[in-house]
């Protein structure tokens, strides 16, 4: 982005709408350098959570049905609310080119509504792009069945759609981790992926996100993940790469068999075109000889040397929630976790890769513990 005139034009083509609690909390809290790119837009039922919200454009949608709250989970109240307000909306979708919607699913607001404003989006043939969560199993079975039948309803008419499965993000989380912890992680990959999106659509450099290409790379069934690593300079570009792909918890053949990757380095110095290769190519061997591989750089001169590189994953299998995983991570950095990755303690076993299975019992003793730990024996 060149000028100030570059950024009004994208400003004016695209809109990153919040939808529900959660949309509205995650597109308000999208980082500055991207949020001034879009026109950010905030839609419920809750008065609450509009009113919070920082974005430039609140759109308050069913007054009369809810009294200003939320739908408590109820869709078809949602989906009233939405018909009652189709003005407005087409209002705010005027001149509108690609529409970028986030929203999590489980509730009334976004599980009813999301879907619908892809219909309407579709009519009026704006390019739409969404970015869903699939609900905590613990949620219940009737938020994972709203999940499933939303996401059918997007894939007939949005463009492209990134799902998360929150069991997925969070993994294995340690006994004591806070719950509001496991959140805010959750709302940093979903916020991140959006920027991720935004910096490919609005790169200036030579290899200017176009649509076409991010249309297939989301066009994909699956699940969608994103590993960032921060390094401290142009050198360290390789170890980027390596901490951003250890930060995807992907095991070899997840990673083999996603089906695209959009990798973005946002870097405050001028980037060697040589190291920049060579990181990609790094990444480019790990995966499938057919996955998509799409990149941009983003220039951002306030963080001084400093690079932040993140990947998206895309079109993962479904991981069967609480199934066995017998592929560990890919882990290629012995460094300490990636900035911003440490919230959340992911690998707290005590008893190492026998920690998920049953103890092996003989008159009392756990076998799968070495004979000198449970004799006590000393090796000196
Ligand atoms: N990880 C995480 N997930 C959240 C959070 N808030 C909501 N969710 C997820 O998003 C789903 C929808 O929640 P909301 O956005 O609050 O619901 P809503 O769309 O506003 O719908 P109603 O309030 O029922 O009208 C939930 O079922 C959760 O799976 C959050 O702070 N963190
Ligand atoms: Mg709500």
């Amino acid at each position: 982005m060149n000028n100030i005139d570059d950024m009004e034009e994208s400003r004016r083509k695209i809109s990153l709408w919040g939808v529900g609690d959660w949309g509205i909390r995650i597109v308000g809290s999208i980082e500055d350098e991207y949020s001034r790119k879009v026109k950010t837009v905030a839609m419920d039922t809750d008065m609450q959570s509009l009113v919070c919200s920082p974005v430039s454009s609140k759109i308050a949608i069913g007054g009369d049905i809810t009294g200003g709250l939320g739908t408590g989970g109820d869709i078809e109240n949602a989906q009233k609310a939405f018909h009652e307000s189709e003005d407005k909306i087409r209002a705010e979708l005027s001149n509108c080119e690609v529409l970028l919607i986030v929203g999590g699913i489980g509730g009334g607001v976004g599980s009813g509504i999301i879907p619908l404003l892809c219909e309407y989006a579709a009519r009026q043939n704006i390019f739409t792009m969404v970015f869903i969560s699939r609900p905590f199993k613990f949620e219940g079975r009737r938020k994972n069945q709203c999940f499933q039948h939303a996401r059918e309803k997007i894939k007939e008419r949005a463009v492209g759609l990134a799902c998360f499965s929150l069991d997925r993000l969070v993994g294995r989380v340690g006994d004591d981790t806070p719950h509001e912890e496991v959140f805010h992680y959750c709302d940093r990959i979903l916020r991140e992926s959006v920027e991720c999106i935004i910096a490919y659509l609005t790169s200036s450099t030579p290899n200017r996100g176009d649509y076409a290409s991010l249309k297939n790379l989301l066009s994909y069934d699956g699940e969608t993940v994103l590993g960032a690593c921060e390094v401290d300079g142009p050198e360290d570009l390789t170890e980027a790469i390596k901490g951003a792909i250890s930060a995807l918890s992907l095991s070899a053949s997840e990673l083999g068999s996603s089906e695209g990757f959009l990798v973005q380095i946002d870097s405050g110095a001028e980037l060697p075109f040589h190291g920049v290769g060579k990181a990609i190519g790094f990444l480019a061997g790990l995966i499938g000889d057919d996955a998509e591989l799409l990149y941009t750089i983003t220039r951002n001169q306030s963080q001084g040397r400093k690079i932040i590189l993140r990947i998206i994953a895309v079109g993962i299998p479904e991981k069967k929630v609480g199934g066995l995983t017998p592929d560990m991570p890919v882990t290629l950095t012995t460094q300490a976790p990636p900035r911003k990755q440490t919230m959340i303690d992911f690998n707290k076993f005590t008893r190492g890769v026998f920690a998920e299975s049953d103890p092996t019992l003989s008159d009392g003793e756990d076998l799968d513990i070495p004979t000198f730990v449970r004799k006590g024996i000393s090796l000196d």
